[in-house]
């Protein structure tokens, strides 16, 4: 199929332009300025006059259909990647967590086959490895060569079930290094959160609050620290994921005075919600996740980070669970299932709360939307811009229209919105995924199977 879109604004990471795409098949194949379309005799023309134009988002930091804290993630790839299209997300890359005495070959092919068939945006997986010993380390090189999963992810925190050590971190990483691979992280400081919550337990305070008092400030930029001293030692890429507070960003802008390759992500919700959240009672198992929100002064920290690029990417830690589920834990804060929804709300919330109050600009929205992930995990340019031979994902967005976030009409498989109220400017109109017209007048046009597994190349 051929498709012409016209007069859009594009945005890349680097331009901001007016011009004209045209899509053949699955690429895009040019881009100019007032294409004449009885020339190119395009199957399909869409008008994108006083719209921007952006690359498909790219969310790498998923949890769709995961056994955790003894419940699933309530959205599974089907209705997890659905939701991603309507927020303008094209490709996630999700974590398939190693479970104890499985090899990582068995722990893709388990993740594998339950997306296969199911997924409506393009996928990719991380391994999080949580079980370490010789096997695994001789499956690294073929993981990485030939399956196409460059990344790995490890827990310093969740202890008793995920977590491994310093001396395991040392070796995963040298050897991941070999191979050209990245090392993603859950950087928190698994023993003392531990002790702080036996200590809560002791105390008979169990509410959702002591949860976040469970894992302060320091549990998570000691961590971090730690990880960084590591990385560095080792040479290896690596990536710390859903950072939240000040005392991390200081300990990842010390490390930019050395030369190390390193990479931060932060999630909405840290930018967005805050700690009081954990006032309400019971409400406030709805925002239990690790690590927890945390203050306002952490907000500024992390808009401060993305902007001097010490933060390069936002993704959303998409782990929902239902209410029944989350209730698990109303007597005791340490049964609440860990995670929060909002796939869906990614670059909306980012447009609204980011662009339009100045604290980025389009093309930083774009590169921590897409671009930065592309890179770093190893499918750009196919993945991530807007150029010739690139895939042709992209979203059409409405700078103008106004709508307020909802469990009523998002689309994620969960009771509950973390968002509930949120009035937003700015919303995904159309959907483009390999030249297919995916998401249109709030309406899907493709069948579900029609996403595919990316086998990625390495970091760049
Ligand atoms: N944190 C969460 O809140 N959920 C899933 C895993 C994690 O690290
Ligand atoms: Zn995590
Ligand atoms: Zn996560």
């Amino acid at each position: 199929m051929s498709l012409l879109i016209k007069n859009g604004r594009i945005i890349t990471a680097t331009d901001d332009y007016f011009g004209d795409i045209l899509i053949d098949g699955e690429t895009i194949v040019a881009i100019g300025n007032a294409f004449d379309e009885g020339d190119l005799d395009p199957e399909q023309v869409i008008d994108a006059t006083g719209k921007l134009v952006f690359p498909g988002g790219i969310d790498p930091h998923t949890h769709l259909a995961m056994p955790f804290m003894g419940a699933f993630s309530s959205d599974d790839y089907e209705s997890g990647t659905l939701a991603a299209l309507y927020g303008g997300t094209t490709t996630l890359i999700d974590y398939a967590i190693q479970s104890k005495g499985e090899s990582l070959y068995s722990t893709l092919n388990t993740w594998k086959q339950k997306a296969e068939g199911k997924t409506y945006g393009d996928y990719s997986f991380h391994i999080a490895i949580t079980d370490y010993n010789d096997d695994v380390r001789n499956e690294l090189k073929d993981i990485i060569e030939k399956e196409g999963i460059s990344s790995f992810k490890t827990f310093m925190a969740y202890k008793g079930s995920l977590m491994i050590d310093d001396r395991q971190m040392l070796d995963i990483m040298n050897e991941v290094k070999k191979f050209g691979g990245l090392i993603a992280v859950h950087a928190t400081n698994g023993d003392m959160i531990d002790y702080l919550v036996n200590k809560y337990v002791s105390e008979k305070k169990l509410s959702p609050l002591y949860h976040y008092l469970s894992q302060p400030e320091i549990t998570e930029s000691e961590a971090a620290g730690r990880f960084i001293d590591l990385a560095f030692q080792s040479g290896v890429k690596a990536y710390v994921v859903h950072m939240t507070c000040e005392g991390a960003i200081n300990k990842v802008r010390q490390a930019t005075l050395r030369n190390q390759n390193l990479f931060i992500e932060s999630c909405p919700q840290y930018l967005l919600l805050d700690a009081s959240l954990y006032d309400k009672d019971f409400e406030g198992a709805k925002w239990v996740m690790s690590p927890p929100l945390r203050e306002k002064k952490d907000q500024q920290a992390l808009w401060s980070g993305i902007q001097q690029g010490l933060i390069q990417v936002i993704g959303t830690d998409h782990c929902p669970f239902m209410w029944k589920d989350k209730k698990k834990g109303e007597h005791d804060f340490t049964k609440i299932p860990n995670g929060a929804p909002g796939i869906e709300h990614r670059l909306e919330l980012l447009y609204s709360e980011g662009v339009l109050k100045n604290r980025i600009d389009l093309n930083k929205f774009v590169e921590i939307n897409s671009t930065n992930a592309a890179k770093i995990f190893g499918l750009f340019p196919q993945k991530g811009t807007i150029a010739p031979g690139s895939d042709a994902d992209l979203v059409i967005f409405d700078p103008n229209k106004e709508h307020t976030i909802s469990v009523d009409t998002h689309h994620h498989n969960c009771d509950y919105s973390a968002y509930e109220g949120w009035k937003v400017k700015g919303k995904t109109e159309t959907v483009i995924l390999r030249g297919q017209i995916a998401i249109k007048n709030g309406e899907i046009n493709i069948e579900k199977g029609y996403g595919k597994f990316l086998k990625r190349k390495k970091p760049l």
